[in-house]
């Protein structure tokens, strides 16, 4: 059996993570879930977003499954819980996948999880705030290592890195890190800027298979790039640590629509796909099912229809049901052909 923290947070976080457990159930019987409070309701009470005896009991667990929080940024000494939830396990490698859900393309943006302007070191002075950009030597080896097997295994020859170097210190440094790992693999890198890259990213994006960029920059361009996969709402998430990984649909926590009942599932559903592939169980089940679906099925309003949660997750449930997979055989026979879908086979657990 395998042990997996569940921290549903807030907003459309409990429908949408819910939705992930049912579709997960639907094909393997071995993962336990256990539930965690994390969010501003436990900073109230305890001061922080999460309860330390909590993240020692999460990281015992092989596994995280993550629904969305929001941050809010006017209560004074808040910090993020996903952020905290990255730091504290160690969690550098963010993979988010840009899927075509009726065609056949990815674009996987591999972003850096742990150090940039998400370094958390900041000076405060009289008048001024410095907010540190921080890039080590092994914050950029490991991620670019993460970036190049992932290219190796997914038989590309080469991977996107996107960068200010030709402005920012920090950049040059990552660079040379970058160029160097990739040579001695022998894998290509096409290099862009971040400011002229977006334009392209708008216009020609599926010639980019894999890109790499550090931590903001991967921020912004993966919200800029959902827009190819026609909702952010169906964009699943990974972040990969050494010990533990957590999963996460890349959206937030929707207010607006929290608690109607139409939240799309899917980026949630697939992120739980990750989560099975990453444990080495069947996660492709998860992929084909919810790309039956979508073709034909009734899909809710950020995708133009009118879909409830509930019947686009009845909905791939069935799909799977369809296939008539024993989850046992599969988890053993296709093994392989799971580990190349969504992660090298170095970084499972
Ligand atoms: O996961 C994301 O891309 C989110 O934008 C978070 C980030 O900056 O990485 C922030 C989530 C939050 O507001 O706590």
């Amino acid at each position: 059996m395998h042990r997996v923290a569940l921290i549903k947070g807030d907003g459309i976080g409990p429908e949408v993570t819910e939705a992930a457990m049912e579709v997960i159930r639907a094909v393997t019987d071995r993962i336990n879930f256990v539930e965690f409070e994390g969010g501003t309701e436990v900073f109230r009470r305890f001061g922080v977003p999460i309860k330390d005896e909590d993240l020692e009991e999460i990281r015992k667990m092989d596994a995280v499954l993550f629904g969305a929080t929001t941050t809010p940024f006017d209560i004074p000494n808040y910090k993020s819980l996903i952020i905290t939830l990255r730091r504290e396990l160690g969690l550098y490698a963010n993979l988010r996948i840009i899927p075509d859900l009726w065609g056949d393309r990815e674009i996987y943006i591999v972003r850096e999880n742990s150090e940039g302007l998400y370094s958390g070191e900041y000076e405060v002075d009289d008048g001024r705030i410095v907010d540190f950009r921080v890039i080590t030597e092994n914050g950029a080896e490991r991620i670019a290592k993460f970036a190049i097997e992932l290219a190796k295994e997914r038989n590309l020859k080469e991977i996107t890195f996107v960068h200010k170097a030709n402005i920012l210190m920090g950049d040059r440094f990552f660079r040379r890190i970058v160029l160097g790992l990739a040579e001695r693999e022998g894998i290509g890198v096409r290099e862009r800027l971040i400011d002229s890259f977006t334009i392209e990213l708008v216009r020609n994006p599926w010639q980019h298979r894999i890109i790499l960029s550090e931590n903001l920059f991967g921020d912004i361009l993966s919200d800029l790039a959902s827009i190819h996969a026609r909702s952010i709402g169906i964009i699943p998430s990974g972040n990969y640590g050494t010990e533990i990984a957590l999963f996460e649909p890349i959206h937030g926590s929707a207010p607006d629509i929290a608690g109607k009942g139409i939240a799309n599932p899917i980026g949630a559903i697939l992120s739980g796909a990750m989560l099975l592939e990453y444990l080495g169980l069947n996660g492709r089940v998860i992929w084909d099912a919810v790309r039956d679906y979508v073709k034909e099925g009734n899909l809710t309003p950020d995708l133009g229809g009118n879909a409830m949660t509930v019947e686009v997750v009845n909905g791939i449930v069935s799909k799977i049901e369809e296939r008539e997979i024993d989850p046992i055989e599969w988890d053993e026979l296709w093994v392989d052909e799971i580990r190349i879908n969504t992660i090298p086979t170095l970084f499972m657990k």
